[in-house]
């Protein structure tokens, strides 16, 4: 057996005026919490640092460009990490021998915008960074809605796609919110054989451009995750940003699922939580080797449409 023991650290709101160092002393907490109860490894969640911003209209440009009063939106992102205010979260992790997931806004020096999360193993060296893929939402002030969601305004898609990395005694791989709902995220690490995948999200309950779907919120976290990680023989840890953040409510459900699809630890609150299993990454390969053997019974030659065609065309 190689176990892995995990915490999700779900967070409940952050508020828009919550100082970073109040919410980095939320996340030692959490941290604290989750070496008492011996584990190796917190995953965050996606933009942990801040609240949801992308819920508001920040800039004073009308088109695609962000232009005019930056002030408010350029203080959410980071532009570096670990930096002053993070700092004594990297400081104590490394203290206490856990590895951790962060995410994060990132700014990079030549100024380009990503969703990012950084992953730092035991020993505080830094594993390696990932930034989301699928950027949901839209890319202009839609005033008609009750709140935005402009993470295509705010955020670039990354082009670095789905990287894994040797660490933590395995396999592993990060993938932010929205990338959780699309099968490839989990295949295209799946064929780089990985054993555990963090994601960390923030779902609005009331989805504007179908509220039908609003019910079901709760549904499709747990159908897309359970599915990505069966069908893969991977871990794959869910944690989010919950609650009523801004007068925005929040999915919370944060979950840690087996590679048998089965749930196998989830939050019970909206606030902040920590969700922990003990993870058996050689369970994998009861999946990996059997049902979802790739090599022996995956037909990569009929899947060429996956990397050939976007959008969907009918006959
Ligand atoms: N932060 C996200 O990526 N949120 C999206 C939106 C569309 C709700 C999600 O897929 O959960």
């Amino acid at each position: 057996m190689r176990t892995l023991r995990i915490a999700a650290a779900q967070l409940g709101p952050i508020a828009r005026d919550e100082p970073r160092s109040e919410v980095v002393a939320r996340l030692i907490d959490l941290l604290h919490g989750a070496a008492e109860a011996g584990c190796q490894l917190v995953v965050f969640p996606e933009l942990a640092l801040t609240t949801f911003f992308p819920r508001w209209h920040l800039d004073d440009g009308e088109g695609d460009e962000i232009t005019g009063d930056l002030t408010e939106l350029d203080s959410y992102y980071e532009t570096s990490m670990p930096n002053a205010v993070t700092q004594p979260l990297f400081d104590e992790a490394q203290r206490l021998g856990v590895g951790f997931s962060l995410g994060y806004a990132e700014m990079t020096s030549d100024g380009r915008r990503f969703n990012t999360t950084i992953l730092v193993e035991r020993d505080g060296s830094v594993v390696g960074h990932y930034r989301k893929v699928h950027i949901p939402g839209h890319e202009t002030h839609e005033p008609e809605r009750e709140f935005q969601h402009l993470e295509r305004r705010y955020f670039e898609e990354s082009q670095e796609g789905f990287g894994v990395y040797s660490a933590f005694g395995g396999v592993v791989g990060m993938a932010t919110c929205n990338d959780r709902r699309w099968p490839e995220t989990y295949r295209v690490m799946g064929l780089q054989g990985v054993e555990l995948i963090m994601i960390g999200y923030n779902t609005p309950i009331y989805y504007a451009p179908d509220p039908g779907q609003n019910l079901l919120q709760g549904f499709h976290n747990h159908l897309v995750m359970q599915a990505g990680a069966y069908q893969n023989g991977t871990w794959v840890v869910g944690v989010a940003k919950g609650g009523t953040e801004e007068g925005v409510e929040s999915l919370a459900q944060s979950a840690i699922i087996a590679p048998s699809g089965q749930i196998a630890a989830q939050a019970v609150t909206t606030g902040d939580e920590l969700v922990i299993a003990t993870c058996d990454l050689d369970w994998c390969k009861q999946y990996k080797e059997t049902l979802f053997d790739f090599d022996r019974y995956r037909r990569p030659e009929m899947y060429g449409l996956i990397t050939s065609r976007k959008g969907a065309i009918s006959p």
